[in-house]
């Protein structure tokens, strides 16, 4: 959950990228740390096995000062994907204000897919989130693959929720995904903690300190 300390101005968030093993969840990551800019980016922390299957989790912190003088510093973290880690993806789950969810676009995903969305829910409601009130997105990966899910069939069965393409190895559809998830994490703050009064800082601020992080010559066409 938010940490808001305002004797030292900080505010502290955590979003957590889900999903199946092998979904590109690592990928996502690593495509935002290289389109940061190389002077000013922490170091991504990877705790994952010799064939780079992540064992615990990435980490890779994101950090902006509004103009009231607040420091914002979103924790972004990956879960391990592998059925076998259960009980980490739980802890890493804690405390989280948004997830974006990695799915494989594979026709031969689906069920994996679906088998993950159900752990993330009942992993967050173990943790004591509201599961429906938690602001999320859902990426598409992998697109590049032969038999992937259209993305109108995907469109139609995701309704409200945002759902993006994308083929992250290349860096397509990372950055849009996570622009689209700061949106709806300001916007679930603004509303559960009267974000823009109490810390005069609208949506466009919040997006536009998050992009300061992003070094503009990377994001493309985006
Ligand atoms: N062809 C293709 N390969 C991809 C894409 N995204 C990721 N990969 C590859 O898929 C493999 C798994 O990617 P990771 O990012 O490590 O997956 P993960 O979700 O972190 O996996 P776990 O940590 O085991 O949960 C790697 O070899 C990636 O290079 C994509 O869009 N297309
Ligand atoms: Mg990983």
């Amino acid at each position: 959950m938010v940490q808001i300390n305002m004797a030292s101005k900080e505010i502290t968030l955590k979003v957590v990228y889900y999903g199946p093993a092998l979904s590109g969840k690592t990928t996502n990551l690593q495509q935002l740390h290289a389109m940061m800019d190389p002077v000013s980016r922490s170091k991504m922390l990877t705790l994952d096995t010799k064939d780079d299957r992540t064992l615990y989790f990435d980490f890779l912190p994101v950090e902006f000062s509004t103009a009231a003088g607040f420091s914002v510093k979103m924790k972004l973290f990956t879960v391990p994907g592998q059925v076998m880690h259960k009980s980490t993806r739980k802890v890493v789950l804690a405390g989280a204000d948004a997830v974006a969810f990695i799915a494989d676009s594979q026709r031969s995903s689906a069920s994996a897919n679906a088998y993950s969305y159900r752990d993330m829910e009942a992993n967050l409601k173990a943790n004591g989130i509201d599961f429906p009130g938690l602001p999320k997105v859902v990426q598409f990966n992998k697109r590049d693959f032969p038999d992937v899910k259209p993305l109108s069939e995907i469109k139609e069965q995701w309704g409200d929720i945002a759902t993006f393409p994308a083929v992250a190895v290349r860096g397509e559809g990372v950055f849009e995904t996570f622009r689209e998830l700061m949106r709806v994490l300001y916007r679930s703050l603004d509303e559960k903690h009267d974000f823009s009064s109490k810390f005069s800082v609208s949506e466009e601020d919040f997006l536009k300190g998050v992009l300061q992080n992003f070094d503009p010559k990377n994001l493309g066409s985006s």
